[in-house]
C-alpha cells in the first residue's frame, strides 16, 4: 500500500489498534523503500521523510515510533550505498520487527491464558488485538464470560465483540457510561468481574499506561473493588523519550452537527497510572508495572539509549 493510503487509513482508523497500525505503517515504508531509485544519502533522506509522515499518522504510537527508528538506524549503520542493497536491509529490519511483534504476542497468549480461570468474568475496553488472541486461545480449553464497552466515539468494541462472538465466546456489551458500576461490587454478586484485561498504545518508563479513552476510569474502579487490571502489550510500547503526547481527535467524531461554538475535547486515549496495574502481560511473561523498563533496556538495549 501507499504512504498516503496507509496514512489515510490509519488517520480514518480503517487501520486501528497499535499493533495494525505499526505493522501496515512498517510494511508499507519497506514497499516504499522497494520502489525507491536513489542511492546513498538521497535514498536514506526519502525514507526518513516518509517515515516521519508514517510517525505523524497517530502520535501516542510508540511500536510504530519505536519500529520507524529502527528501521532508520539500520539504514545509517549500513555501509551499502547502491539502493538495491539499502531496500534489502529496510525489508530485513522491518520483518525483523515484526517477528519481535509475534514473538512477544506468542508469550503473552500462553502468559496471559494461565491468568483466566474457567467460570471468570473477563472485563475488556475497545479493541486489542492482543487481547482478542489471549481471550480466543484460552477459552476453548475453559470457557469465561467477556464483558465488554462499546467504546466512544468510534465503537471499537463492536469489533472486539464480533470477533469474540465469531469465536464461539459469550460476550455482554455495556455502554461506556455503565463500565465503572458493572466493575463496582454495586452491581450484584452475580455481575462480580474477576479480571480487567486490556491491551495499551504506549508505556512510560514508570509503568503507566496510555490506552483507548475510558481505560481510566475502568482501573480506577476495579483498583477501588479490588479486582486485577491486566494490561496485555508488547514492551516494544515502551516510549523511548517517556513524552507522550496524548492525541486529540476531531471534534465531529463526538457530535456531526453540533451547536455552533460548542467546544469539544475528544481525547483519544488517557493513562493509567501504574498503581493500578497487577501485571502488563509481555514477551518477559507477566511484569509489575514498575519493573518493566529494567526488563527492556536489558532485551532491547538499543530502544531507551539515553535513557
Ligand atoms: C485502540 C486501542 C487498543 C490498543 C492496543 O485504539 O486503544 O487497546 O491500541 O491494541 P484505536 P493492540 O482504535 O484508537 O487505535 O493490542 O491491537 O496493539
Amino acid at each position: 500500500m501507499s504512504i498516503s493510503k496507509t496514512i489515510r487509513d490509519i488517520k480514518n482508523l480503517k487501520i486501528q489498534g497499535a499493533t495494525a497500525v505499526a505493522r501496515e505503517a512498517l510494511q508499507s515504508l519497506a514497499a516504499f523503500g522497494r520502489g525507491l531509485k536513489k542511492d546513498g544519502h538521497k535514498y536514506i533522506v526519502e525514507v526518513d521523510r516518509a517515515a516521519a509522515k508514517l510517525a505523524s499518522a497517530r502520535p501516542t504510537e510508540p511500536l510504530l515510533h519505536n519500529g520507524l527508528n529502527y528501521a532508520k538506524s539500520q539504514l545509517r549503520q549500513s555501509s551499502s550505498t547502491e539502493a538495491t542493497q539499502l531496500s534489502a536491509i529496510l525489508e530485513k529490519s522491518v520483518a525483523q520487527w515484526l517477528e519481535l511483534i509475534k514473538q512477544a504476542e506468542d508469550i503473552a497468549i500462553s502468559k496471559g491464558g494461565k491468568l483466566i480461570k474457567k467460570g471468570f468474568n473477563v472485563f475488556t475496553h475497545c479493541h486489542s488485538s492482543m487481547v482478542e488472541k489471549i481471550l480466543i486461545n484460552t477459552w476453548q480449553a475453559k470457557p469465561f464470560e467477556v464483558y465488554n464497552t462499546e467504546t466512544r466515539p468510534l465503537y471499537q468494541g463492536r469489533i472486539t465483540a464480533t470477533n469474540l462472538l465469531s469465536a464461539g465466546l459469550p460476550v455482554t456489551m455495556v455502554a461506556d457510561s455503565a463500565a465503572d458500576f458493572l466493575i463496582s461490587k454495586h452491581s450484584g454478586r452475580e455481575l462480580m468481574m474477576n479480571m480487567v484485561i486490556i491491551g495499551a498504545d504506549s508505556i512510560s518508563h514508570a509503568g503507566d499506561v496510555y490506552n483507548k479513552i475510558g481505560s481510566y476510569g475502568i482501573a480506577l474502579a476495579a483498583y477501588e473493588a479490588g479486582i486485577p487490571v491486566y494490561i496485555a502489550a508488547s514492551a516494544l510500547k515502551m516510549d523511548a523519550d517517556d513524552k507522550i503526547e496524548v492525541e486529540l481527535r476531531e471534534e465531529g467524531e463526538l457530535w456531526r452537527n453540533r451547536p455552533k461554538n460548542l467546544e469539544i475535547l475528544n481525547f483519544a486515549f488517557d493513562m493509567i497510572p501504574a498503581k493500578f496495574i497487577t501485571g502488563i502481560i509481555c514477551e518477559f511473561g507477566v511484569v509489575k508495572p514498575g519493573l518493566l523498563k529494567s526488563r527492556v533496556k536489558k532485551a532491547y538495549p538499543w530502544l531507551l539509549q539515553d535513557n
